[in-house]
């Protein structure tokens, strides 16, 4: 049981407007693996910031494109779980709530949740990094090698050029678009959930110190530390596929 403090409850009974910031912790219950778990198979000696930049599908496109092609079929296999759960029925249950997320799975569409602001991009878009055609992905999931394999990018039927994950990688700019909708949310919200981040990836990261500075109540659900503690109203300590059903349970004896 987390311990949920009852001025959070009347603190978010009390918000017009909460904003919601997901990492890839809240997709671990349904199995997906956390940015910074150490990779398995043919990626076990890369860390995922080095494979996820632009110099790396440079250099070995088909390493990359066999990464992605690899973690696209996981999200396919994987389901939402009970905290993307939480978070579609908080959206519904809410005056307004935007969700923000830094994943590139679509764990929080198949949950429900609508609209979801991708800061990084989605495995599930692809396009020619020459021309930007959007490419469309075969739908069945191949039987893929646990390990992965390599996988050379498909090209581009309109100018020959390589297809690329639809995800911004490091050193790129985020979707302009998005990024200013996430921070006109953090401006004007009340009340801001850190959920499953370990907040290190910028600028995404400062949007909590905006939201804060803008007088919400800033609360993070994560089972370990972050070094965000002495800015939070609270933590809640904990997987987010526990205590987000449980918040939304007390939230809903409110309404
Ligand atoms: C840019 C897509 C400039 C790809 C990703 C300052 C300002 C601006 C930039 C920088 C800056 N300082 C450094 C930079 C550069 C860089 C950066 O931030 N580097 C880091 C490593 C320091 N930022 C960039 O390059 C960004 N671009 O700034 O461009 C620019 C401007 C104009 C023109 C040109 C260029 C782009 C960043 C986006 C990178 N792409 N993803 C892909 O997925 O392959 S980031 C990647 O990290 C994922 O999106 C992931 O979501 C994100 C954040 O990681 P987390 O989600 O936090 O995951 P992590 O594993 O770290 O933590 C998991 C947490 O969950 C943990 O805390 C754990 O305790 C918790 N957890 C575990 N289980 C559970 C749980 N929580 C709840 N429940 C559980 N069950
Ligand atoms: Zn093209």
């Amino acid at each position: 049981m987390a311990d949920i403090p009852d001025t959070l409850l009347e603190s978010l009974r009390a918000a017009r407007h909460v904003m919601v910031l997901t990492g890839t912790g809240v997709s671990a219950e349904s199995g997906l693996a956390t940015f910074r778990t150490p990779q398995t198979g043919l990626w076990e000696r890369f860390r995922p910031e080095d494979l996820a930049t632009p110099s790396a599908f440079q250099r070995d496109p088909a390493l990359v494109w066999g990464w992605y092609e690899w973690r696209r079929m996981q999200v396919m296999r994987a389901a939402p779980n009970p905290a993307h759960e939480a978070l579609s029925a908080l959206q519904k249950l809410m005056p307004r709530m935007t969700l923000v997320t830094q994943n590139v799975d679509d764990l929080h569409e198949r949950a429900g949740s609508d609209p979801v602001i991708h800061l990084h991009g989605t495995l599930l878009q692809p396009y020619c990094g020459r021309c930007r055609e959007s490419y469309a992905l075969p739908r069945e999931i191949p039987e893929e090698p646990d390990g992965g394999r390599l996988l050379e990018p498909p090209s581009c039927h309109r100018c020959a050029g390589s297809i690329r994950p639809g995800v911004v990688w490091f050193g790129e700019a985020l979707p302009q678009r998005d990024w200013d909708l996430a921070v006109r949310a953090a401006a004007a919200c009340d009340a801001f959930l850190c959920v499953g981040t370990s907040s290190v990836v910028q600028p995404a990261a400062s949007l909590i110190e905006m939201a804060i500075k803008a007088g919400a109540v800033a609360v993070q659900i994560n089972p370990n530390p972050t070094g965000l503690e002495g800015r939070l109203f609270c933590e809640l300590q904990g997987p987010a596929g526990v205590v987000l059903p449980e918040l939304l349970e007390r939230l809903r004896r409110l309404y």
